[in-house]
This record gives structure tokens, sequence and C-alpha cells, in this order.
């Protein structure tokens, strides 16, 4: 289940290229999310009130909150599976605090490589595709075996 050392790099590469720009893919990201999975938009008390796609894209706090989303993601990606000290609190706010099941974090992991295919299509190319695809899904299985340890059956 673990990345080969080049499928590492490939991962880490096209993070570098999202970087510079990570709080317009973010907001993509969450607007996408909510328009496709409305019922994850329910789980942010602070955007359940956003309506349409224009006021999502004019909230400030959805550009925060995609900057947050992705800045913790790219934390876990740089650790290369070895990710144990960043997922731990993140699979306990997300089980304890905010109850986020994980097919919504497969629906997040979907669009983010939806966004980046969009926004970076020149360098992600199949090959980085699957290695991004692998890199999330070991992040989704070991938060899925974290909160099965919380007892949280999401
Ligand atoms: C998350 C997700 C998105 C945007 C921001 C955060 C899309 O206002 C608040 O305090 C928000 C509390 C909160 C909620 C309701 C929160 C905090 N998340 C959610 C809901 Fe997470 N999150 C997800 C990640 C998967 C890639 C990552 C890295 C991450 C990070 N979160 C959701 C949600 C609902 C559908 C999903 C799918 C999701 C996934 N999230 C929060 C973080 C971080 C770093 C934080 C703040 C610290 C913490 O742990 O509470």
């Amino acid at each position: 289940m673990g990345l080969t050392d080049q499928e590492w790099q490939k991962v880490l590469d096209i993070w570098g290229k999202v970087e510079p720009d990570l709080p317009a893919h973010g907001q993509e990201v969450i607007i996408r999310l909510f328009q496709n999975h409305p019922e994850t938009q329910d789980k942010f008390d602070k955007f359940k009130n956003l309506k349409s796609v224009d006021e999502m894209r004019n909230s400030e706090e959805i550009k925060k909150h995609g900057t947050t989303v992705l800045t913790a993601l790219g934390k876990i990606l740089k650790q290369k599976g070895n990710h144990e000290a960043e997922l731990t609190p993140l699979a306990q706010s997300h089980a304890n605090k905010h109850k986020i099941p994980v097919k919504y974090l497969e629906f997040i992991c979907e669009i983010i490589v939806g966004v980046m295919a969009e926004n970076q299509a020149a360098a992600f190319g199949p090959d980085s595709q699957a290695a991004m695809r692998k890199a999330l899904e070991l992040f989704r299985n070991d938060m899925a075996s974290k909160y099965k340890e919380l007892g949280f059956q999401g």
C-alpha cells in the first residue's frame, strides 16, 4: 500500500506547483465539495447559510478555510507516509468534534485531484495523478484506522 520513492517524488513535485496558489485551489475545492455533495456544507456552522456559488466566491472565510485544509494536507504529504504525528490530532478533531465520515474524506480527495488536474493540466499527467491518488488513499486509510481506534464509525 506504500508509495515508492519515485511516486513520492511525483506527489511532491506536483504539490510544489499547487503551493504558490493554495488559496485559489482551496477555495475551488470547498465550493465544488459543497456543490457536488451539499450534505458536507451542513458540517460547517460558518458556511451553512451560504446559498449561491457567488456568495461562496465572495466569502473571505471560505478562502481562509481553503488555505487551512490544503496547508494541512501539504504538511501530511511531505511526511511521505510517516504522518502519524500530523494525522493523530486531525483524526481526533474530525472524528470527535466535527464528525466527518470517511466517505466525506473520499469526496474531498477526489475533488482535490479534479481541481489539480484542471489547474495544472500540463504538469499533472497520468503517472502523477496515479501517484497522488495513491498518496491520498494512504491518508484516508490511516485516518479510517484512527477513526476506528477512537470508536467513530465514520
Ligand atoms: C476542513 C475541511 C475543509 C476546510 C477546512 C477544514 C474543506 O470553522 C471551523 O472551525 C471548521 C471546523 C472543521 C470542520 C467542520 C474542520 C477543521 N474541518 C471540518 C470539516 Fe477539515 N480537513 C479535511 C482534510 C482532508 C483532506 C484536511 C487536511 C482537513 C484539515 N474537514 C471537514 C470536512 C467536512 C465535510 C472534510 C471532508 C474535512 C477534511 N480541518 C479543520 C482541517 C484542519 C487543519 C482544521 C482545523 C484544525 C482542526 O483539526 O479542527
